[in-house]
């Protein structure tokens, strides 16, 4: 460690944060803002994963712009007043950038986060950091904070922790512990015992710790706003014995309040390793019991135990207001800091109208839900394809009979050639060198009235028909007089010469397996008429599904009439050809790339170019 009689801290500490630590910058940030700070104290991060750019952070109630640098060099050029690195890097990455920290000589201090550093290495750190004269503080520590100053990443925990310990304004009592976590608590206990922490650090729970309980305590005797110390030992260890030589030789006359943890290893029978690295007695020296006892013994104040430290803080505190070595000051309440919008929502602090609302999946808890039933059912119970789609579509399980109708659906409109509308753009925009998504919507987008999206059309039109009481032949002399196409009857190479298997299968399958199909049936009562008209103008693919669609929709027994209506109305029908013939385009994609398919022209003599006749020589 570095005996520094500099404070590492001031409120003009400007710091480099290596590592994309957003939460931990932001954090630092609320503390300085807390703190009356006039800047912020972080200035730049470094992190080598991605490019030079900038990130928003708040400043109070305004967002501000911190500088990332892929190259620290860049950082430290460019911020040439910053003078602590807080390394978030993981133990594998520790070492190098705070060997890489120390070229530059800006750095004085540097707080090292990661646990599991090899101690080969930290002793390495360790001998570098003393020739250049650098305070490491860590590794394995949340690192420490200064009210008024600065504060080390996360450490003293969120902003509610923060003003009810009082961090944001400097007292008169500084600490040193091992732990991070146990820093936290000191916060607490001296903030309620005495005018409030000056300066806290948490050397960490490694077994060489870069700065040590005496470089912290010796600052701490030298600073002049610094009125007493307490020291939070652990077992394991003798370091607190050359505080007891402090004590007695005079260098350290602070009032020091002093306990060790770990005094509950003796009530085990073999050698007990808690969750520091150094925090394991090698010997009864180490022990807790035994430095608590020397501390005692070189004029620390001692407690009887870990519950009564605040009580012997609180008089030692008050033993110096007494003296008026302390003169307490009025408190001036702090600037408040916005909170976070997602802390206030977890503290029930606000509330907000939703501007989404959802009611078909929730991805939100440990398993996935469709329509509320977890995935892992949605695979056990095997409700196949079909059974997704009555979950995700119309938000209830649908019986078998109407799952398996949406999975033949889907089977019998997956492909239909490569000559049809929406197969060939999507084969014409794939030979263009356009990826997959590109080229199936560009084979979606055709669907529609005339290709493949008559369905909504026929749903509409027949069901209307039907409801009206209309004889057939009276609906499709209706729709003539209207100039109308019946949309789901004709079709280009289909007729009843040449019949439509994909129809004849779903009818089939309709005719047998719905519980009722009155659609279907008239339907098909005018595709008599029309092909006695002309043989082309069959119940198409869309037709049959469309009229059947409506059927399950109003007799299946899950839906209301209302219900039912709705989904024509909202023209979710062509749904069925929508998803199924997907499948048909993305093969179709998938095999003009794997025919290495070079640019397609359309050939000029299949173009009769019809230009206005001025134009024409
Ligand atoms: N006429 C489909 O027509 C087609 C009539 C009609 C009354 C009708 C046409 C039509 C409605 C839309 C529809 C889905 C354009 C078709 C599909 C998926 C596909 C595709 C594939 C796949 C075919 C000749 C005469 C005219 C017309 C009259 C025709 N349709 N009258 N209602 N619906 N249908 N689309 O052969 O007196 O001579 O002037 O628009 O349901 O897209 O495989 O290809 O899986 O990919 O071009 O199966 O029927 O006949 O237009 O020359 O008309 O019949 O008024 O009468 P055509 P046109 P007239 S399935």
């Amino acid at each position: 460690g570095v005996l520094n009689h500099v404070p590492l801290f001031s409120a003009q500490t400007k710091a480099i944060v290596w590592g994309m630590q957003n939460r931990a910058v932001q954090s630092m940030l609320d503390f300085d803002f807390v703190c009356r700070r006039e800047e912020p104290s972080v200035v730049a991060i470094v992190y080598p994963f991605t490019g030079d750019h900038k990130q928003k952070f708040y400043w109070g109630h305004k967002e501000v712009l911190i500088a990332v640098y892929k190259k620290m060099e860049d950082a430290m050029k460019k911020h040439l007043d910053a003078d602590v690195l807080v390394n978030f890097a993981s133990l594998r990455s520790a070492y190098q950038s705070t060997v890489e920290t120390m070229n530059y000589p800006q750095i004085r201090t540097i707080a090292i986060i990661a646990e599991g550093i090899p101690e080969n290495m930290t002793r390495k750190l360790i001998k570098l950091a003393n020739e250049k004269n650098v305070s490491i503080i860590g590794p394995a520590t949340v690192g420490g904070l200064k009210p008024g100053c600065f504060k080390i990443g996360n450490t003293g925990g969120m902003m509610d922790n923060i003003l009810h310990s009082k961090l944001y304004r400097p007292g008169s009592v500084a600490y040193v512990s091992r732990s991070g976590g146990m820093s936290n608590e000191l916060n607490n206990i001296i903030s309620k015992a005495t005018d409030g922490v000056y300066e806290g650090v948490a050397i960490g729970g490694d077994r060489y710790p870069g700065t040590t309980f005496m470089d912290f305590i010796m600052r701490y005797q030298k600073d002049d706003n610094i009125k007493m110390i307490v020291l939070l030992g652990e077992v394991g260890g003798v370091e607190e014995y050359e505080v007891c030589e402090a004590m007695k030789s005079k260098a350290l006359t602070k009032p020091l309040v002093a306990w060790c943890i770990g005094t509950c290893a003796s009530m085990f029978t073999s050698e007990v390793q808690f969750g520091h690295a150094g925090s394991c007695a090698q010997s009864t020296k180490e022990t807790a019991s035994s430095k608590n006892l020397a501390l005692k013994e070189a004029g620390a104040f001692v407690p009887e135990s870990f519950d009564t430290l605040g009580d012997i803080i609180q008089s030692v505190y008050q033993g110096l207001v007494k003296k008026g070595v302390i003169v307490p000051k009025a408190e001036v309440p702090p600037p408040t800091v916005p909170m976070d919008y997602n802390w206030a929502r977890e503290l029930g602090l606000i509330r907000k109208p939703a501007s989404f609302m959802t009611s078909i999946c929730d991805e939100r808890g440990q398993e996935l839900l469709y329509a509320g039933m977890p995935i892992s059912d949605v695979l056990n119970k095997n409700v196949g394809i079909g059974g997704v789609i009555s979950l995700l579509w119309f938000q209830r399980c649908l019986p078998p009979y109407v799952c398996k109708f949406f999975e033949m659906c889907l089977m019998v409109t997956a492909d239909h050639g490569p000559a049809v509308s929406g197969a060939h753009n999507t084969i014409v925009c794939a030979r263009a060198g356009k990826d997959l998504v590109s080229s199936v919507v560009s084979g979606l987008l055709t669907i529609g009235d005339r290709f493949g999206g008559a369905l909504d059309g026929a749903a509409r039109q027949f069901s209307e028909g039907y409801d009206a009481g209309m004889h057939p032949a009276e609906f499709v002399n209706q729709m003539r007089n209207k100039g109308q196409l019946i949309m789901g009857i004709g079709h280009r190479v289909k007729s009843i010469n040449n019949p439509d298997q994909r129809v004849q299968i779903i009818k089939d399958y309709v005719l047998e397996n719905f519980p009722a199909n009155p659609l279907l049936k008239y339907a098909l009562e005018v595709e008599k008429i029309t092909t006695s008209k002309k043989p082309n103008l069959i119940l198409n693919v869309d037709g049959v599904i469309a009229t059947s669609f409506v059927d399950m929709l109003r007799h299946c027994g899950s839906f209301t009439r209302e219900e039912a209506q709705e989904y024509i109305n909202i023209g979710a029908i062509n749904s069925l050809f929508v998803l199924g013939r997907s499948i048909g385009f993305i093969g179709h994609f998938m095999d003009q790339k794997r025919l290495k398919q070079g640019l397609y022209r359309h050939p000029w003599d299949d173009i009769s170019y019809v230009l206005p006749e001025q134009y024409n020589n």
